[in-house]
Formats: structure tokens, sequence, C-alpha cells
């Protein structure tokens, strides 16, 4: 073997125990913060991951999301009708004006595992036949607080009020509970000792200041951002939206010295509903500098660019256009593996002895700063190619 093999050799053995040792520190698992602005899609998305890694999700699992999606319905229905009064707009019938009164009074029955009976299920099923209804929908539904799934909702209640409702995994996905406290999700990948805990932060932010300083090591952080936000008001303060808002975040987080060795995985969530809004609510009206007009592509082009500008401490990002609500999307959790086994790569190059002394080498005076460190690790990969 050559001196240049050998040199070779010497370098790769290096590496290899380096990433053997950082996983020992870490006991073979890998942090992932799950973060973005209330109702982003962080749990939707983690959950979609389980379906997707488990095969589904347990009939027993499924069944406790019942009073959830009852709760949704109830809330929609209320936000529609209080909308139809502030209006002044008149049910076509006066059995519907009557209904509307008896769903605005009614509410879970603890006593009924907290679900609508099946006869509040028939009223809000008649009430959802309404022409009057849908006319609101469509003038108003960019305005109203209504969560985005209400009319998958609203049109299957029939189903979805019977006495032996079982929610499907696309009811899963579509059903919303905001997650108040730290939740944790573990996943593992086939036969490889890697695996990773997927922890989501509820998100208020008098919290933030409580769980920050708990994830310095985290490998990846996945932000989600959900594109269809663009038009809404942000949830504290009504100043700018709630894409702004998230922008915001980002860029607070990703500027933070605790993430300073995690790369990003930027899930542009909701595309479904994006492309839908692009030809209602041109995007222009809310991004001045923005000329695409409605072509989805070049839309979700532009508020990608928008966050990469953020990105002053250059960490690596993976950006990925997702819909969370898909059971089909079979490529979220192969993107989150690839990205975190390229991070703890890169992490162990970095903090290798050779890497120090390749630092040396191609001058770098501050190993902390993201450009020079950005520098030298290409310097070093393109060292390992040669
Ligand atoms: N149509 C559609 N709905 C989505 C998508 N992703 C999430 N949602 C819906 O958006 C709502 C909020 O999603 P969550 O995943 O609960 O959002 P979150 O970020 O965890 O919200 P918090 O826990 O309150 O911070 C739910 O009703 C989801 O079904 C998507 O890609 N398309
Ligand atoms: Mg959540």
């Amino acid at each position: 073997m050559g001196i240049r093999a050998t040199r070779e050799k010497e370098r790769s053995d290096e590496i290899d125990k380096q990433i053997t040792e950082d996983r020992k520190r870490m006991g073979g698992d890998c942090k992932i913060l799950v973060l973005g602005v209330p109702g982003s899609g962080k749990s939707t998305i983690v959950k979609q991951m389980r379906i997707e890694q488990e095969n589904g999700l347990p009939e027993s699992e499924r069944a406790t999301y019942r009073p959830v999606i009852h709760q949704n319905i109830l809330d929609s229905v209320h936000t529609i009708i209080l909308a139809m009064h502030e209006s002044n707009t008149q049910f076509s019938t006066a059995q519907n004006a009557l209904f509307a009164d008896r769903i605005l009074q009614y509410n879970l029955d603890e006593t009924n595992s907290l679900a609508i009976s099946s006869e509040i299920a028939d009223v809000i099923h008649q009430f959802w036949q309404d022409s009057a209804v849908h006319q609101i929908l469509a003038e108003e539904k960019d305005s109203l607080d209504l969560m985005d799934n209400a009319p998958y909702l609203l049109s299957d209640t029939s189903r979805i009020g019977s006495p032996d409702y079982l929610p499907s995994e696309v009811d899963v996905l579509r059903s919303y509970k905001a997650t108040r406290d730290l939740t944790e999700t573990k996943f593992k990948f086939g036969r490889s000792a890697l695996s990773m805990t997927m922890i989501e932060v509820g998100q208020r932010t008098t919290e933030r200041r409580k769980w920050i300083h708990h994830f310095e090591s985290v490998t990846s952080v996945l932000f989600c951002i959900a594109l269809s936000d663009y038009d809404k008001l942000p949830v504290w303060g009504t100043d700018t939206n709630r894409l702004q808002d998230s922008l915001a975040t980002f860029e607070s987080i990703i500027n933070c010295r605790w993430f300073f060795r995690s790369s990003f995985l930027l899930f542009m969530n909701k595309i479904d509903l994006f492309k839908q809004k692009l030809t209602r609510v041109p995007l222009e009206r809310h991004f001045s500098e923005y000329t695409g007009g409605n072509d989805v592509n070049k839309a979700a082009k532009f508020i990608l660019w928008k966050f990469m500008q953020a990105n002053r401490a250059r960490l690596s990002v993976y950006p990925h256009l997702v819909q969370a609500t898909a059971t089909t999307d079979k490529n979220n959790i192969k993107l989150v593996y690839a990205a975190v086994k390229e991070t703890i790569l890169q992490n162990a190059v970095m903090s290798s002895n050779i890497f120090k002394n390749r630092l040396q080498e191609v001058s770098v005076t501050h190993p902390d700063d993201a450009e020079q460190r950005c520098h030298a690790f290409c310097a070093f990969g393109t060292c390992l190619l040669l």
C-alpha cells in the first residue's frame, strides 16, 4: 500500500471511530426538534411518519381521536353559524335556522364519551346541505377562523356521527388538537443502530424560555411552515400574517447558538391548500416583491427563498414540499433519516483531529464561524475525494 493510500485509510478509520463514539455518546439516539408556529402541521407530520413506518395506527389509538373529531365538527359549525349571524345571512329554510339554534346550544355529552349524538349529527348534516352556508364559505372562507379541514369533516358528518364510528387514518390526520406539552415520538430505522426521537414543543411564547436550553444537542430541527398561512392573521398580534410570523420564528431559531451544529429540515406544508388559495388570494397582496402570479412552483420557490435568506448562520437546510394529511406520501421519513445521517457525519468530520489539522492548513482562524467551517468542510471534502 502506498503512502497516500495508507493516509487515506487512516483518515477513513478515524472518521469511522468518531462516528461510533458520537453514536455511543448519544446512546444511538438522535434528537429531532419539531418546531413551527401553531397549526403549521407539526403533529400531523409526526403522525404521518408513524403511519408510514408502522403501516398504520392501531385501532385503539384511532378510537381516542373520536371526541377530538366530534369537537372539531362542533367548533366548525359554531364558527360558521356565528359568522352568518354577524353578516345577517339568512338560512335557506326556517327549519335550518332552528337547526342552527339547536347546534349552538349543544355541548358534547360527557355521559356519551364526549361524542355527538346521532340525532345532532343528522341536524348538522341537514345544516351542511344549506346553500346559504356554502355561500358564506365561498365569500368569507379566507377571513373566517375556520379549521383547515372543516369542509372535509362536515361533508362526512353522517359517517363520523354514527354510534360505531372508528376514525380512519385520514380522519386522524385531518383532526386538530393543539399540543400543549412536550411530546416525544421514537422512530427506529430497520436494522440500523440509529434511532431518533422527535420532540414537539407546545408552542406558547412564554414556554419557549423554559425548553430552549434543553436542546443544545439536537441533531436536526424539523421546522414546519404552512404555505397557505400567507393571508392569515398571526396567532398573536395583528400587524402581519402567519407566514411572516413563521419566518420571524425561523430566523430566530436557525441563527440561535443552541443549534449551530444542527441541520434544518424545512417542511413546507399544506401544499394542497396553498394551490387552491393562490387562485383566490394573490400572493403579491401579502408579499409585494413577489411577481410570479398563481404559479404554485414559482410561489413556493419564492417562499423558500425568503426562508433561505434568513439563514445567516449558513446551516444545512433540506427543504421539502409536503401535504401532511396525505397517507400516500412515503418519502418523509427517508428524507429525515438521510439528513440526520449526513449531519452526524458532518459533525463527526468536524470534531475529528484530522479536521482540526485541516482547519490550520486552510487557515481557519475562527473555527466557530459558520462560513469558515463551511469553507473548511468543503476543502476537507475535496481532499477526501483526491
Ligand atoms: N389540508 C391540509 N391540512 C393539514 C396539512 N397539514 C396539517 N393540516 C391540518 O392542520 C391542522 C393543524 O395541524 P397540527 O399538526 O395539529 O398543527 P401543529 O403545528 O401541531 O399545531 P399546534 O400543536 O397547535 O402547535 C390539523 O387540522 C391538520 O389536519 C396539510 O398538508 N393539508
Ligand atoms: Mg401539535
